[in-house]
């Protein structure tokens, strides 16, 4: 009975929640300077969940002017490491016990399960956090072999403000994933939560107040894209933006920054993966990773297994095996009940954009090997039936744009170099794997795909040592790892003359 409606302790809490909807700015909660708001949606009945400040460019103005003044008092920037570390720790800590209401202020916003965020995004969330507070004073600077009448030191710094513009399909993890090295690094930072999930954001922002985070350091303004993440890209006061989205916005923050003042950019943009799947790979092991690669989080996933790149002579047995795994652990549903994996999508946009893919892919030829109904009881979310296409062939639009949903493509090939072919003919490069038992074929095939991220012999796995971003349009810059906390530092020369 994994209905809406179903009462069960989520649901009470999700009736009692009253969660921040102010923009924060300045160590404050504020309302918006010109008083607007805008409804935040449950994608799971299309109820209201809270009215949100509605930020615009003057919000902006303020919270990067107040980001500039902290930055520049050295009250974060010029901290002592080990105390903006502890800051960091704290922070770090104050998330994993508020761990229930991140997970259902993202679950509520967003329609991703309840479980998913206490088992997931959560966790991760900390994680992120320790791991670059922990790096904090293991980052160095260098003094190079000059002559010796000079001494030549490399400084590393902050490189001042920061705008971190995240998308809604880890509200929580994604915001992590960009403000904890640039806050770690010592920068100001100023978050624009994705209009679909401003919640939790403004719940990290009170939480890094509790743990001693100055005022002015980090602020959030909500608002839509256009306004208040155009007026971040444009503006004179920011000094680097981190983009997670999609693709054709990733590329207006490159034009915002050559329009202004030439803001450091980073981007992580969409994706088309392929999993290939070589005649000896072990099917056992194959499957819950082609199911889980697509239906995770209801396929909104940057690194969605999208494309299942499989061996001719597996097809029959791989379609039979991802059908009845898929039938037996996939169970759509009211994200805050036990036992759901794939919650409604974001918006009744997306859901609709996603339900046009499918319809397309079967206008252009290709055949519906697993779906699975969306019972009657969920209509009026916005959920989709989880697809896998087979027959697809690699000029079909399904092959080729990203769906952003639960839809998978299934194409064969015959050879290595036909799956390479096919699996580097897209413009995304973000994530690729490779299933085999042989040595030579992981090897050779893990290096001729175009991808940021390879998995030999599994999907999704890694930890935070792990460099994420992707080849070609994917998007340039590296989250999570040591590289990615670096890109927010600058070098500085200092020579000094000694003759
Ligand atoms: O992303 P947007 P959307 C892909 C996915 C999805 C598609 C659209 O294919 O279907 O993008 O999703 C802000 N100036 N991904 O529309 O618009 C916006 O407010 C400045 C992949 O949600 O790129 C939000 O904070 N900022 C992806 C952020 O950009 C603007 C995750 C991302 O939103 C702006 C999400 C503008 N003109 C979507 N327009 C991934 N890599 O995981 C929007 N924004």
């Amino acid at each position: 009975a994994n209905v809406v409606g179903n009462n069960n302790i989520w649901h009470q809490r999700a009736s009692e929640i009253r969660p921040e909807t102010r923009l924060f700015i300045d160590g404050q909660f504020v309302a918006a300077e010109g008083g607007a708001t805008f409804d935040t949606v449950n994608p799971t009945n299309g109820t209201v969940i809270a009215a949100i400040a509605q930020g615009t460019r003057a919000d902006v103005d303020l919270a990067v002017s107040a980001a500039r003044k902290a930055f520049a008092s050295g009250v974060w920037s010029r901290m002592a490491p080990r105390d903006r570390m502890a800051v960091l720790y704290r922070l770090a800590d104050l998330i994993e016990q508020n761990a229930e209401t991140f997970a259902l202020l993202d679950s509520l916003d967003m329609g991703k399960p309840v479980a998913d965020m206490l088992g997931y995004d959560v966790p991760q969330s900390v994680l992120t956090f320790r791991y670059l507070a922990e790096a904090i004073d293991k980052i160095e600077g260098a003094v190079t072999n000059t002559a010796h009448d000079a001494l030549h030191m490399i400084v590393r710094e902050p490189i001042g403000v920061v705008a971190c513009i995240v998308p809604w399909n880890f509200p929580l993890m994604m915001a992590a994933w960009k403000v904890a090295p640039a806050l770690a690094t010592g920068n100001s930072v100023v978050l624009k939560p994705a209009e679909q999930s401003p919640l939790s954001a403004l719940l990290l922002a009170q939480l890094f107040k509790d743990a001693g985070g100055p005022d002015g350091v980090f602020n959030v303004v909500n608002g839509y894209g256009e306004e208040v993440g155009a007026a971040l890209g444009l503006h004179m006061g920011i000094d680097k933006i981190a983009f997670t989205g999609s693709t054709e916005v990733g590329k207006l923050m490159m034009v915002y920054s050559g329009q202004s003042n030439m803001k450091r950019v980073s981007t992580e943009c969409g994706g088309k993966s392929p999993q290939i799947i070589m005649p000896d790979a072990d099917l056992d092991a194959v499957i819950p990773y082609a199911v889980g690669g697509i239906f995770y989080n209801q396929g909104e996933v940057c690194s969605a297994g999208s494309r299942l790149l499989v061996h001719k002579t597996l097809v029959a047995e791989f379609t039979e095996r991802f059908q009845d795994y898929a039938r037996a652990n996939v169970q759509v549903g009211d994200p805050l009940v036990e036992g759901v994996t794939m919650g409604p999508l974001v918006t009744a946009t997306q859901a609709q954009q996603v339900r046009n893919y499918i319809k397309r892919g079967a206008e252009e030829g290709a055949k519906t090997a697993f779906t699975l109904e969306v019972p009657g009881e969920l209509e009026g979310g916005n959920f989709v039936s989880p697809t896998l296409f087979g027959a697809v062939t690699p000029d079909m639009t399904i092959a080729r744009e990203e769906v952003f949903g639960p839809v998978a493509a299934l194409l064969s090939f015959e050879t290595p170099e036909q799956a390479i072919q096919i699996a580097n003919d897209t413009q995304y490069g973000l994530a690729a794997s490779i299933w085999t038992r042989d040595l030579n074929t992981a090897h050779s095939m893990s290096r001729a795909v175009e991808a940021g991220i390879v998995w030999v012999n599994c999907y999704d796995h890694g930890d935070m040592t792990q460099p994420w971003g992707g080849y070609k349009q994917s998007g340039q810059g590296r989250d999570k790892c040591i590289e990615g906390m670096l890109a927010h530092t600058q070098t500085k020369s200092v020579w000094i003359n000694l003759g």
